[in-house]
């Protein structure tokens, strides 16, 4: 029962404060200095008992309380806020041209001709904020609406774990307006869209779509199971004494408990930024979040006061933009690709735009559902989104521009190539030609797949070749490649004497091979390079693994049903048993070898657990060459993991690692070891 404020004894007030201290400084740990102490569980352990004391004497409760941060009421609107100094912009930068002229304005104007202190920050993509602490207290939160007046966004701001309900230590100003960016992490944003998506609801667009999405709830418990965090990278109005240079006064804000950017240097000269721009725009898509520039700003205050502002835009600071991600386009036309398993992809044709550094003309539109999910129809006007090296993606249709010609999107009902029936598989989203290796589309990525380097390896044997070959008729199905001759190449465009020569050694050399490399190359679905290894390793003979049924399968490693399956019945049908002999007859051959005893393998018994993103290898070729050589890789981290691999985004898996004491490598150590181990 809750006590009233005569009952609270001596102590239990104590405990409270005490154990609001220690929620405070391990928020401190976690956020500002990104060293937590003590795991979540532990945490929450603290945060869960200061609750049940304050359930006890509600008079104990304090607006700073760790426990304070969901309030329970919806507002109705949000309430206008005037910034005491107007929310500046930035002037932009596109080129190192541009950065050296903003360079020679500053030191033209100081008259200075030495090499200016600059402080280099991300720009993070999301939503700019103001948030005002009075006598250390967070009194609130705005956003930054047209620079002059914002929205009252204090109770949303307050759900953000990283933003900090009263400032650390004593020394901060009386009144201190501290401001930053609002954003959300990657890794969140992919999980919030996955929940969304399992949910049937609408996913975002990008993270800060999200970002900005979450902040804009009238109920803040909403906002409150948002991941969002906050980096703050300036100040506002104050009262009270501040460092005269910028750097000194973000250290001083990770002092009072605020998070600021790992990334930030300080450093000479126009030069020395642009080398910035450039080593962290190489890494920006290992970021755990997304930026879109990089800041330069005078370190030094009394300079940045000299400099002053024009317009809206300080003298003193510019954004060096990167090449933007998203750009608007013209979806021309839908075109239907079909792939080595029948796999029939809309491919959109967009008008050539220049997005994340390059061209694009296509981007993949997946499957029937996404076309749906989007609502798109041929002439739209979209919005393309190219990410580091991600395929280029199709993320949302501008539908106020939508021409009144706009065309819907018809999806085949049978191959484009063949004319074969398109099916629907109960349980899959992809369509499939029914075709199989009569859909010459189907045949000629079969055998590209054949000749591929992790398959057969033949050099020389490219795409563009494989489509001659096929479409001249000169082969028909993989063995056919053995039986070409000197006259069949010659008669094929940029296929000179030497090149024909040289791709009938390769073929010749191809015929040698290995077990698993030749079961690879067979193409059968869902059987990638480390499945192959493992179903050689099991059965040590093809023949073994032809007459396997499908629960002998579900024995090798890594093999479930589906895998089994698809196993089972490509070698039930009398068109594959022919190919495999086929090949044999033209004298490919591999080495057959005694079944291996998995754990005798150098990785058994050791528990892996891959997070975070990975640059070389997907997460899928990581899972499977681990598991080829005997690993088990698991999808959480537990006593049980032996090792974490963690690439850049690493969250609550490494933290959680790092609790257990578990040993944690990154893509490099993981690439060397598998060297290591597959090379013997
Ligand atoms: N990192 C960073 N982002 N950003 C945005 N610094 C920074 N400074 C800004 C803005 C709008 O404005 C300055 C004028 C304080």
């Amino acid at each position: 029962m809750a006590k009233s404020a005569a009952a609270i004894p001596a102590e239990v007030s104590a405990e409270a404060q005490a154990l609001r201290a220690e929620l405070q400084e391990h928020n401190y740990r976690y956020y500002a200095l990104d060293d937590p102490q003590i795991p979540d569980a532990e945490y929450d352990r603290l945060l869960q008992k200061l609750q049940r004391l304050e359930a006890d004497y509600p008079d104990l409760i304090t607006p700073d309380s760790p426990t304070q941060r969901v309030g329970q009421t919806p507002l109705s609107a949000f309430a206008t806020v005037t910034h005491e100094l107007p929310m500046l912009s930035l002037d932009n930068a596109f080129s190192e041209e541009d950065i050296w002229a903003f360079d020679r304005r500053v030191k033209d104007r100081l008259q200075d001709d030495s090499d200016i202190e600059y402080a280099c920050e991300p720009k993070l993509d999301g939503i700019a904020v103001s948030l005002l602490y009075q006598d250390g207290m967070l009194v609130r939160g705005a956003t930054r609406g047209d620079g002059t007046q914002g929205e009252d966004i204090t109770q949303n701001v307050r759900t953000i774990d990283s933003i900090p309900l009263r400032l650390r230590g004593r020394d901060y100003p009386a009144v201190l307006e501290v401001r930053g960016e609002i954003y959300m992490p990657r890794a969140g944003f992919e999980r919030l869209n996955e929940k969304a998506r399992e949910a049937g609801d609408k996913t975002f667009v990008n993270p800060r779509n999200a970002a900005a999405g979450s902040l804009r709830q009238l109920d803040a418990r909403i906002t409150a199971r948002r991941p969002l965090e906050m980096c703050a990278y300036s100040i506002g109005y104050v009262e009270g004494e501040v460092p005269g240079r910028h750097s000194d006064i973000l250290e001083a804000l990770r002092g009072w408990g605020l998070k600021i950017n790992r990334e930030i240097q300080v450093v000479q000269g126009a030069q020395a930024c642009i080398d910035y721009y450039r080593e962290l725009g190489e890494r920006r898509t290992g970021l755990a979040y997304d930026i879109d520039g990089i800041v330069f700003k005078v370190n030094r205050r009394d300079l940045q006061e000299e400099l002053g502002f024009v317009a809206r835009a300080p003298r003193w600071a510019i954004a060096y933009k990167f090449p933007a991600q998203e750009e608007m386009t013209e979806l021309q036309d839908v075109e239907f690709q079909v792939g080595r398993t029948g796999a029939v992809t809309p491919v959109a044709r967009l008008k050539p735009v220049f997005v994340g550094g390059v061209t694009v003309s296509n981007a993949t539109l997946h499957n029937r559902d996404e076309i749906q999910r989007l609502g798109v129809m041929i002439g739209d006007s979209v919005i393309v989104r190219r990410a580091g090296d991600v395929i280029p993606q199709i993320v949302s249709v501008v539908t106020d521009k939508r021409p009144d010609n706009a065309r819907a999107i018809e999806f085949p009902e049978h191959c484009p190539v063949c004319g074969s029936p398109v099916e629907m598989v109960p349980g899959e989203i992809v369509a499939r030609c029914d075709g199989g290796l009569i859909c010459p589309a189907q045949r000629k990525q079969a055998i590209k797949h054949f000749a591929s380097r992790k398959a057969l390896d033949i050099d020389g044997l490219g795409d563009k070749l494989v489509e001659q070959l096929v479409d001249k008729g000169l082969i028909q199905a993989v063995a056919d490649l053995y039986h070409l001759t000197r006259e069949d190449l010659s008669g094929l465009e940029r296929m000179g004497e030497k090149s024909a020569e040289n791709l009938l050694e390769a073929l010749e050399k191809s015929k040698n091979t290995t077990l698993a490399k030749f079961i690879y190359a067979l193409g059968i679905r869902e059987v990638g390079e480390a499945t192959a290894r493992n179903l050689a390793q099991h059965y040590g003979s093809l023949d073994e693994l032809a007459s396997a049924d499908e629960s002998s399968l579900q024995q090798v490693d890594n093999v479930g049903p589906v895998v089994a399956h698809f196993v089972a019945e490509f070698f039930e049908q009398e068109h594959n048993r022919e190919a495999v002999d086929k090949l044999r007859k033209a004298g490919v051959t591999w080495t057959e070898q005694a079944p291996v005893d998995r754990d005798s393998l150098p990785l058994a018994g050791l528990t892996y657990v891959l997070t975070g993103s990975l640059e070389q290898l997907t997460r899928d070729q990581a899972k499977e060459r681990l598991q080829a050589l005997g690993a088990k890789v698991a999808g959480s981290v537990s006593k049980k993991t032996d090792y974490l691999v963690a690439g850049p985004g690493a969250g609550s898996k490494l933290k959680k690692a790092e609790e257990l004491e578990v040993d944690i490598m990154d893509e490099a150590g993981l690439l060397e070891l598998l060297s290591q181990w597959e090379a013997e």
